[in-house]
């Protein structure tokens, strides 16, 4: 529910941004979770902070026209939104999908605002990409499209504005390509202008596993505060991304297994727990799908628009895309005896989905705490390039595993702090809220 004094506020925000439903869910959460902050400090609302929070502070919308292996040319439509910079340079991946519309990058860029701060790290937030479908494209279409997607895009970002960084449909190839096109036109080598890049040429250790990564260390210590640990826990991943192949390898480094994921067209049930080098053999260097790890993988069985949601588990990591866990599939996960679940993707959950998980008192950790690992191991690789530094594999994780307790405290303690304990969703949004509203006031009406 949203405090009656907030209902106004959100309201105008659905208005002002017609037609933007899942920037309205995104919206619509943190609002709920503010009443008691504004109770505390009446301050930021005579500031009008949420106000300005949700107005971005710029929105690009541009033209990406590129032409096919064929000769045929094809227009797409790309985005960068520039949602808050009171604690440092917009920082956000870029998706590539053809489901990507101002709706979408808006809610992610909400999303990151607040992801960003709970990391503690020096950046504020953003989000890009574009309607282009990158599935069945050879690698020569994809390098068109990015030198055109950045011909357009290096005007507005660089290390000290804009610094993006991969997300759906975008990884090490695509951030590759839209590099060597920013320092082709600008004729700087400014390697903090993008984060993700690969390791031979200023990519951090640890930047590709960093979500998957974080999502499972996170899941861990949800388990932790309540006495038990991922040992022996039978797991679902969602996805077969970037970051579903990394919360399932170390997963299994903590003693849990995953026994199913998926991606858009089916799912794969092994029991005997998902051999991680096979898939990243398919996904990563094949390029292929996960009825592809199924027919090599003896024992698994794959389902075509199967429901990984009803496979029996005890931790559900949702590591695809946006509304994939629906209030149904929350009921049966719990009536299957789910403990815990963790968002490796963004708002993967649905309002009702949550709910669910809250209102059985499961441990639910929300994308913007859960998932937040990718991007703080961004900003660690900001760091290395600023100190023309490189880190070894060791050094960076053990950061970003300190990162991740860091945060899943600083979400525990607030959400008892503000009267709702074991509330991680409630935490995450107040403490996200006000680490960015704080330096809002400071820097003044801007
Ligand atoms: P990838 O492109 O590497 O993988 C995406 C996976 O999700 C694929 O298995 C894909 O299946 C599946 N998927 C995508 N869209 C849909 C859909 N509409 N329906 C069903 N399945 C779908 O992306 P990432 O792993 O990087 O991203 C996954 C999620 O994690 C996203 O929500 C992203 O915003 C979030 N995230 C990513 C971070 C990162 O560092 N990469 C950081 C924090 C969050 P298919 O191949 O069939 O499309
Ligand atoms: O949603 C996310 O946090 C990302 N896609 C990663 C952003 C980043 O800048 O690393």
């Amino acid at each position: 529910m949203i405090d009656e004094k907030l209902e106004g506020v959100f309201a105008e925000v659905v208005a002002r941004n017609p037609g933007e439903v899942e920037f309205h869910q995104a919206a619509r959460e943190v609002f709920e979770s503010l009443g008691p902050v504004l109770a505390k400090y009446p301050e930021l609302a005579d500031q009008k902070v949420i106000q300005r929070i949700c107005e971005p502070e710029r929105q690009i919308i541009f033209r990406v026209p590129w032409q096919d292996d064929h000769g045929e040319i094809h227009i797409n439509r790309g985005f960068r939104v520039e949602f808050n910079s009171a604690l440092g340079p917009y920082k956000g991946g870029l998706r590539f999908h053809p489901s990507v519309y101002l709706g979408i990058v808006k809610f992610l860029g909400f999303e990151q605002i607040f992801k960003n701060a709970l990391t503690g790290m020096p950046i504020g937030g953003g989000k890009g990409g574009a309607d282009f479908d990158p599935k069945g494209r050879s690698d020569s279409e994809i390098m068109r499209f990015c030198q055109s997607f950045m011909t357009e895009l290096y005007r507005h970002i660089g290390e000290h504005t804009d610094v993006p960084a991969g997300d759906i449909g975008v990884g090490t190839r695509e951030i590759g390509y839209l590099f060597g096109q920013y320092k082709r036109i600008t004729n700087r080598y400014e390697s903090g202008v993008l984060t993700g890049k690969a390791t031979t040429w200023g990519g951090a250790l640890v930047r590709t596993e960093a979500t998957g990564y974080g999502t499972a260390y996170f899941t861990r210590e949800m388990l932790h505060a309540r006495g038990d640990s991922l040992e022996g826990k039978k797991v679902l991943v969602s996805g077969s991304g970037n970051v579903a192949v990394y919360a399932i390898e170390k997963v299994h480094q903590l003693g849990g297994t995953v026994v199913a994921c998926s991606d858009s067209s089916g799912v794969v049930h092994d029991a005997k727990g998902i051999d991680v080098e096979l898939l990243k053999q398919v996904k990563e260097v094949e390029r292929g799908r996960v009825s592809d790890y199924a027919a090599r993988r003896g024992d698994a069985t794959y389902r075509e628009d199967g429901n990984i949601w009803e496979i029996p588990c005890d931790v559900a990591l949702p590591c695809a895309t946006q509304n994939e866990l629906t209030g149904r599939d929350a009921r049966t996960l719990v009536r299957n005896g789910c403990v815990a679940v963790a968002e490796g993707a963004n708002m993967p959950t649905t309002p009702e989905g949550a709910r669910v998980f809250l209102e059985a008192q499961i441990a639910f950790g929300p994308g913007k705490a859960a998932n937040a690992g990718g991007v703080a191991t961004s900003a660690l690789e900001m760091q290395q390039n600023a100190s023309r530094d490189s880190w070894t594999f060791e050094h960076t994780e053990h950061r970003l595993a300190d990162i991740m307790t860091g945060i899943h405290d600083t979400c525990h303690h607030t959400a008892e702090q503000f009267g709702a304990p074991g509330n991680y969703v409630v935490g995450a949004n107040i403490a996200g809220f006000l680490r960015v509203a704080r330096p809002m006031v400071a820097l003044g009406l801007i």
